[in-house]
């Protein structure tokens, strides 16, 4: 049954994709062109967080009314950046419930004054609820952090006194609960010989810390009244020639033509179209390949729309321009291919964290991670656990950073979790991520929840809804959760395309015993391999470190430990990734902020990097490791460019492919110093 639904999906999935489930609205990506302008909203905006013991004030005084300053004192709070641990006031560390932010902000005339010109303004997130006023009027809420949520707003800019003087005021609530992604429970602490009166808790079933505020870019951007609203963008390949199916809404009039040009990355026409959807053939096309996978990672073209509407006054263009790299994806029953290719996932999993800002976004730290990426040889990471900036994976998209996209279905743990309206937010969620991230030639898999409790009965059902729902939205790519379920108790297993499991063996199970490691983690693969004849990813893996904590013969928590645990999970790792392991993604990247407890000393530890992002011993050791398996898997040019026409089916004989593709590589080799010149 399980086998026979993986391979149907192999077979059938992007032949399914006219039956996409339509969307509405687009959240395409603010870029500038000839008929779009941006206006970033970053800096300093007054804040203020409402303490009064309802965590209303705000709203019985009407705060968005006038200017923040005059119903209280402001803070100078930095956009984008979580508010935690920006000021010294410990209330704020640690604040639930309502805060404000406000920024005032010069209109260019023109967009007042001419009405053929759309203003919409871009919360790139809010975490987690969040209502939004301009000029005190209310015109947007959103559910839900670490997505953006937009609104058209020139009716309030170009109608009564036209004013360039605009008050944007965004109320944010932090507050998780039972239905919200993630979920959390406030807890009231009602003995008055311990606790004040109203005593609460804000509990969490995750383990990072629970940052908050305006952690992306706020924007203003226009464009036309008649404008390209959504592009889907699908690629494949035949024969020598990459495919590119696009399918494009507008909105705004009915009377239009869409014209779209597909240029290489020499600015060379290589394809063109007209109408709202199509198929280009690029002969001899450059594929999207991962990073270390291919001599040349990361091709990328340009698919260039141009509308023309008619409107009343005359003709109105609008231009847009989306980066398209040309790869496929299947899944067999073993392999885990990209272009046909068996492709291993040698990488990491990632926070959004780091000192001061906690999850606000930050070009500096993005680019240093990128760097340190290349320089580990890491070729993918997981979004654990949360979709990242947009930023983020035009990165991936750009360094052929592959990407497993996990939307924020963490902390799933309590059976009361899985009901109808939990349910219904998760497709929802699930809807927004794809819309925003599915042309993105890096993420080749969605991943639906991190560690939910797989085992309930209702856990099954609820994994099975948002994982079909999930594949209704983009047939194009598999779907997963990542379990840390027994392999006969999981109820959700049977619904993925490849099995993700999390283990933390000498860890929290036989802690200190890590000559355990290997018959463990033996059985745990072969448990599952036995169960569902799918590919297997090993999600998590590893050990909290202290960097600079020594000791030989190696004990938990120091660097010696940390490296030791790798090593042992590395010996069955190699025996298994030439059968049905498809990847291993490290626990973690870097140490990141988590909730205080006794088990956690200044947040998780588990990094090989530490969160001011410099090495631990560990991360020399999976350096030589990522770039050792990095000149085992890579593919020739040659035989690159080869990809067999259709998919595979699991009948087929990839295994002996993928031995074809080892053998020829051994005489390419990748230099640990290839990442300096490869970008
Ligand atoms: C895993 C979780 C991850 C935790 C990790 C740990 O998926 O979020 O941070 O354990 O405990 O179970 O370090």
């Amino acid at each position: 049954m399980a086998r026979g639904l993986a391979v149907a999906w192999a077979v059938l999935g992007p032949l399914l994709w006219g039956c996409v489930l339509a969307l509405q609205g687009g959240m395409l990506y603010p870029r500038e062109s000839p008929s779009r302008e941006r206006k970033e909203l970053d800096g300093l905006w007054s804040f203020r967080a409402d303490f009064s013991d309802n965590r209303r004030r705000g709203f019985e005084e009407q705060w968005y009314r006038r200017p923040l300053r005059e119903s209280g004192p402001t803070l100078d709070m930095p956009v984008p950046s979580s508010f935690n641990d920006i000021s010294q006031d410990w209330r704020l560390r640690h604040f639930v419930g309502w805060v404000w932010y406000e920024r005032e902000v010069i209109l260019p005339e023109r967009w007042t004054q001419d009405l053929s010109t759309r203003v919409v303004l871009r919360i790139g997130s809010a975490h987690a609820y969040a209502i939004v006023w301009v000029n005190g009027v209310n015109t947007l809420e959103h559910e839900g952090g670490y997505l953006p949520f937009e609104a058209d707003i020139s009716n309030l800019v170009q109608v009564g006194p036209l004013s360039s003087q605009l008050r944007i005021t965004i109320a944010i609530n932090n507050t998780l609960t039972p239905t919200t992604l993630p979920p959390g429970t406030i807890q009231y602490l009602t003995d008055t010989s311990k606790y004040p009166k109203g005593y609460f808790v804000q509990n969490t079933y995750f383990d990072f810390f629970n940052y908050a505020g305006l952690q992306r870019s706020v924007l203003l951007y226009t464009t036309p009244t008649t404008y390209i609203d959504d592009i889907t963008v699908t690629t494949g390949v035949e024969h020598d020639s990459g495919l590119v199916n696009y399918q494009i809404s507008v909105k705004g009039s009915n009377l239009f033509e869409l014209e779209v040009h597909l240029l290489d990355a020499e600015n060379k026409l290589v394809a063109n179209g007209t109408g709202t959807q199509g198929q280009l053939k690029v002969p001899g096309a450059s594929l999207w390949w991962p990073y270390l996978m291919h001599e040349r990672p990361a091709y990328l073209y340009s698919l260039e729309v141009r509308l023309t509407a008619q409107m009343s006054p005359g003709p109105v263009s609008d231009f847009y321009t989306l980066p398209v790299g040309i790869r496929t994806v299947a899944v067999t029953e073993s392999q885990f291919l990209i272009n046909g290719k068996p492709f291993y996932f040698h990488g990491v999993n990632k926070h959004e964290d780091a000192d001061i800002r906690g999850k606000g976004f930050d070009w500096p730290l993005l680019v240093k991670d990128f760097n340190l990426l290349r320089w580990l040889g890491a070729n993918a990471f997981r979004t654990s656990h949360y979709p990242y900036a947009e930023e983020v994976l035009q990165m991936c998209d750009r360094y052929g950073i592959v990407v497993i996209d996990e939307c924020p279905g963490v902390g799933l743990a309590l059976p009361q979790f899985f009901n109808n309206v939990s349910l219904q937010n998760h497709m929802r969620v699930m809807e927004e991520v794809v819309r925003r991230d599915k042309n993105h030639p890096a993420v080749v898999m969605w991943s639906v929840a991190n560690e939910p409790a797989s085992h309930l009965e209702s856990a099954g059902y609820y994994l099975k809804m948002v994982i079909a729902h999930t594949k209704a939205l983009d047939p194009s790519r598999p779907v997963t959760f990542v379990t840390n379920s027994n392999y006969a108790a999981d109820k959700g297993a049977p619904y993925v395309d490849v099995i993700c499991v999390n283990s933390y063996y000498s860890w929290y199970n036989d802690f200190g015993h890590l000559e355990l490691i290997q018959r463990q983690l033996t059985t745990q693969f072969e448990n599952w391999r036995k169960m569902y004849q799918k590919p297997i990813i090993q999600s998590e893996y590893g050990a909290e470190t202290i960097v600079g904590f020594h000791q030989d013969p190696p004990l938990m928590f120091t660097e010696e430990y940390q490296k030791s645990l790798l090593e042992q999970y590395h010996v069955v790792l190699d025996q298994k990734r030439r059968k049905y392991v498809v990847g291993e993604l490290i626990w973690n990247f870097a140490d990141f902020m988590t909730e205080q407890s006794p088990t956690r000393v200044l947040g998780n530890k588990k990094g090989v990097f530490t969160r001011q992002r410099q090495p631990k011993s560990a991360a020399f050791l999976l350096r030589e490791r990522y770039w050792k398996i990095a000149n085992e898997t890579r593919v020739t040019s040659t035989a690159a460019e080869q990809v067999p026409p259709g998919l595979f089916t699991a009948d087929q004989n990839v295994s002996g492919l993928g031995l074809m593709v080892i053998c020829a590589s051994r005489e390419h080799k990748v230099e640990i110093k290839d990442f300096l010149v490869w970008k």
